[in-house]
C-alpha cells in the first residue's frame, strides 16, 4: 500500500506556501508533447501539483500515457483526478479518492469507487480521500455524475456535505464550480464550509483571474485548481502572477 507521501507534502507546502496551486491537464484535450511542455512550466512557477483527469477524460490508455510521459520532467506529485474507473491508471503518485456525495446516482457515490479500488492498490497509488460537491449546474461534471448540484446561494449545504465528509472520515474536500464554469464557487461558500471542515479544501471551476483566486484563497481555500484557463491559451505568465498572489492572500 502507498504511504501517505502526496498528503504531507501537500500539507508541508501549506505551511510554507498557505495556498497551493493544482493545475488540471484533460488527457483529452492535450496531447503528451504538450503536456509535458506544460507540467514543466507549471512546475517552475510554483504549481504544486498536477492534476490528471477530469470528468470527460475517458481514454485510460491515453491518460496512461500522458501521465507516464509528464513524469519524467517533474518533481511535483501527479494526481489523478477520475470521472470514472478508466481514470485509475499506473504511475501516478496519488488519486483523490472521490466520492461525488451529492450525485443522484450510487455509481458515483460507492460503486465506481468499490470498482477503481483494486487497481489503486495494485498501481501503488496514495489515495487521498475526497469528497467532490458538484456546485451549480449545466456542466460536465453536473451532468456525467448526475449531480444535484448545490445552489451556489446555499453554502449551508455545502458546509452540511462537508461536515458529513468530515464525520465519514474524508480528509479532503473538493468544491466543484464545473470546468469551464461561468461562475466560481463564492468566497461566502468557502468561508462557510472552511468554518465546517477542518481539512485540505480544494477550490476548482471558472477561475482565471488573480483577484478571483485571491479572494478565494482569503475566504479559505487550501487549493484552486486551474485547467481551461490554459486550454485556452492563457499565458504562463498569468498563471504565475495568479500563483504568486494566492501565496500572499492569507
Ligand atoms: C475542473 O475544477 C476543475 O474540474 C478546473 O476547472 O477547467 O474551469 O479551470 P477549470
Amino acid at each position: 500500500m502507498a504511504g501517505n507521501k502526496v498528503e504531507l507534502f501537500l500539507k508541508s507546502e501549506l505551511k510554507r506556501k498557505n495556498a497551493l496551486l493544482f493545475v488540471l491537464i484533460d488527457s483529452e484535450v492535450s496531447n503528451i508533447e504538450s503536456s509535458k511542455k506544460l507540467a514543466k512550466d507549471v512546475e517552475k512557477i510554483g504549481a504544486s501539483a498536477i492534476l490528471v483527469g477530469g470528468s470527460s477524460a475517458i481514454d485510460q490508455i491515453e491518460m496512461a500515457k500522458v501521465v507516464k510521459g509528464i513524469k519524467q520532467g517533474i518533481k511535483i506529485p501527479i494526481i489523478l483526478f477520475p470521472g470514472n474507473i478508466t481514470g485509475v491508471v499506473p504511475e501516478a503518485d496519488a488519486i483523490l479518492f472521490s466520492s461525488l456525495m451529492n450525485s443522484e446516482n450510487p455509481y458515483f457515490i460507492t460503486q465506481a469507487q468499490a470498482l477503481g479500488a483494486p487497481n489503486v492498490l495494485k498501481f501503488g497509488l496514495e489515495p487521498l480521500p475526497t469528497a467532490y460537491l458538484v456546485v451549480g449546474e449545466g456542466t460536465s461534471a453536473w451532468f456525467i455524475g448526475s449531480a444535484r448540484g448545490i445552489p451556489f446561494e446555499k453554502p449551508k449545504i455545502a458546509a452540511a456535505y462537508a461536515l458529513a465528509a468530515q464525520f465519514l472520515g474524508m480528509r479532503f474536500v473538493y468544491l466543484e464550480a464545473g470546468s469551464g464554469a461561468k461562475s466560481t464557487i463564492t468566497p461566502e461558500m468557502i468561508k462557510t464550509v472552511r468554518a465546517a471542515f477542518n481539512g485540505f479544501l480544494i477550490v476548482g471551476g471558472g477561475i482565471k483571474d488573480t483577484k478571483t483566486a485571491r479572494d478565494l484563497v482569503k475566504a479559505g481555500a487550501d487549493a484552486l485548481v486551474i485547467g481551461t484557463f490554459l486550454e485556452k491559451g492563457g499565458s504562463i505568465k498569468k498563471l504565475s502572477e495568479i500563483a504568486n498572489a494566492i501565496q500572499k492572500a492569507k
